[in-house]
């Protein structure tokens, strides 16, 4: 073995309620804003698929944490839906969601597996979006009630709770960039809702710290795009730190280090942009930073100068102070449109270390969408060599970092089984294991038996 990871590395993957459960009408689950987008719009969606099926590990849990064991996960990283556990949003606890969890964990147990929970990935409930979701403070208070409920409920087994994954996407997603209900353009309640998710983060942490959870840890899932200047002149430099304070620390400082860079409020503040806030809010902040960051990696963000000025009469922007580029010769994952960088994952290490404390961290999420997969098959199996050399890649650069001091304790893929995903629903696939969306069948891949003798080498 010649990259050896330390002793107890988590070897696994990253899944959520809304892209595997399927179920979404059954067992008393209500409806999150996905349910109802797909319902008032399904010509968004890829092909028409939407949330309702999925790949149905609702029904289909026992069958897939057995594949799990089979591939050596030591960990797996799941997320409750708010809207099964708490139909409305807020209110009753649903007991068909109690039982189901607490299978799902039993089992996972069972099989020496440790389950990761994390609270909200993208699914708000409907009732609350109707509110105005994470536009209302309100909102803010019944993620405190739910998160409160499930530490309750599921605390005395799991001990790696998140409050969040990736935060800023339905912030991008829903309030700059369509691709997420409620599906506006508007910067000034984009700043309000990534507001409001900090806070509702730190308050969790906060109730968290009340229930003294055997070797408790909360953390959050962010998704970390290391920004990369096109050149070393002044104006790119400018630019590329502004997309980092836009897409990167606007999380990553207040999560960790309890308080907003003051570069970015200053920005927001000549632009008029910046968030309601409530006295306290500061303390708040300051006093709850997680113990654990779960850093999603799939694509550095290659950042220029603006050429020309933004019309200031035109709607503010994050893209009125730089510009994308291209990087000649980079490597692409065509299928996603995604650049491949591998370094990107040791730089993120590195400047955890070196800016962030050096919190314990791990890979949350890396992985390679790829389209129409059935092509490589041969002798019954997907030759996702592909997914392989990807997956090795990025772990030589973790390991790197690691060997540098970074305390990176884990490496999960996205995903464990193809998924359905969030407007593109099955056209790319990521899973260990492929599965047939008609039938429901499940088939190893051949990066499957490559990540059992990586996780049971514990290296390559
Ligand atoms: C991350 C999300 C996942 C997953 C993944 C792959 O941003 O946390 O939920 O979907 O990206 O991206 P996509 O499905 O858009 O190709």
């Amino acid at each position: 073995v010649q990259y050896k990871f330390p002793e107890g590395f988590w070897w696994g993957s990253a899944t959520s309620a809304t892209q595997i459960e399927g179920a979404a009408n059954e067992g008393g689950k209500g409806k999150n804003i996905w349910d109802y987008w797909y319902e008032i719009e399904s010509n968004r969606f890829f092909e028409n698929i939407g949330p309702e099926v999925t790949s149905d590990f609702y029904h289909r849990y026992k069958e897939d944490i057995k594949l799990m064991k089979e591939i050596g996960h030591n960990t797996f990283r799941m997320s409750i839906s708010w809207a099964r556990l708490i139909p409305g949003g807020r209110g009753e606890v649903n007991q068909d969601a109690v039982t189901f969890y607490n299978n799902v964990i039993d089992e996972l147990l069972a099989n020496d597996i440790e389950p990761f929970v994390n609270l909200f990935h993208f699914d708000m409930p409907m009732e609350l979006q109707h509110e105005g979701g994470w536009e209302n403070r309100k909102v803010v208070d019944a993620f405190v009630e739910y998160a409160k409920a499930a530490f309750e409920l599921f605390g005395d087994r799991v001990s790696k709770w998140f409050t969040f994954n990736e935060p800023i996407v339905p912030v991008e997603g829903g309030y700059l960039y369509n691709f997420h209900y409620p599906n506006v353009v508007d910067a000034k309640r984009a700043v309000q809702v990534a507001y409001h998710t900090v806070i509702a983060s730190a308050k969790a942490v906060e109730a968290f710290r009340e229930f003294n959870i055997a070797n408790g840890k909360i953390g959050i899932i962010l998704n970390l795009t290391p920004s990369y200047p096109r050149s070393n002149n002044p104006a790119d430099m400018k630019a590329s730190r502004i997309a980092d304070l836009f897409f990167n620390r606007s999380f990553l400082d207040p999560a960790v280090l309890g308080e907003y860079p003051l570069e970015l409020i200053e920005l927001l503040r000549e632009h008029g942009q910046l968030p309601e806030t409530q006295p306290g809010d500061k303390e708040l902040i300051k006093l709850n930073t997680v113990d654990i960051l779960g850093v999603n990696y799939y694509q550095p963000r290659r950042v220029k100068a603006k050429e020309t000025l933004p019309n200031p009469y035109s709607p503010f922007m994050p893209e009125w102070f730089f510009d994308h580029y291209e990087m000649p010769g980079r490597k692409m994952n065509v299928y996603r449109g995604w650049e491949i960088y591998e370094k990107g994952i040791y730089d993120i290490m590195i400047n955890l270390k070196e800016n962030y404390g050096n919190i314990e961290s791990f890979i949350s999420e890396n992985g390679m969408g790829v389209q129409d997969e059935q092509r490589f098959i041969q002798d019954d199996e997907i030759q996702d060599d592909y997914r392989i050399e990807f997956i090795r890649e990025h772990l030589k650069w973790l390991h790197r970092a690691i060997e540098e001091g970074c305390n990176a304790n884990g490496y999960h893929l996205w995903t464990f089984m193809d998924n359905w995903s969030w407007s593109n629903a099955y056209k790319n696939r990521y899973g260990f294991i492929s599965v047939n969306i008609e039938t429901q069948e499940r088939t190893l891949k051949k990066s499957a038996h490559w990540f059992e003798e990586v996780s049971k080498n514990n290296g390559f």
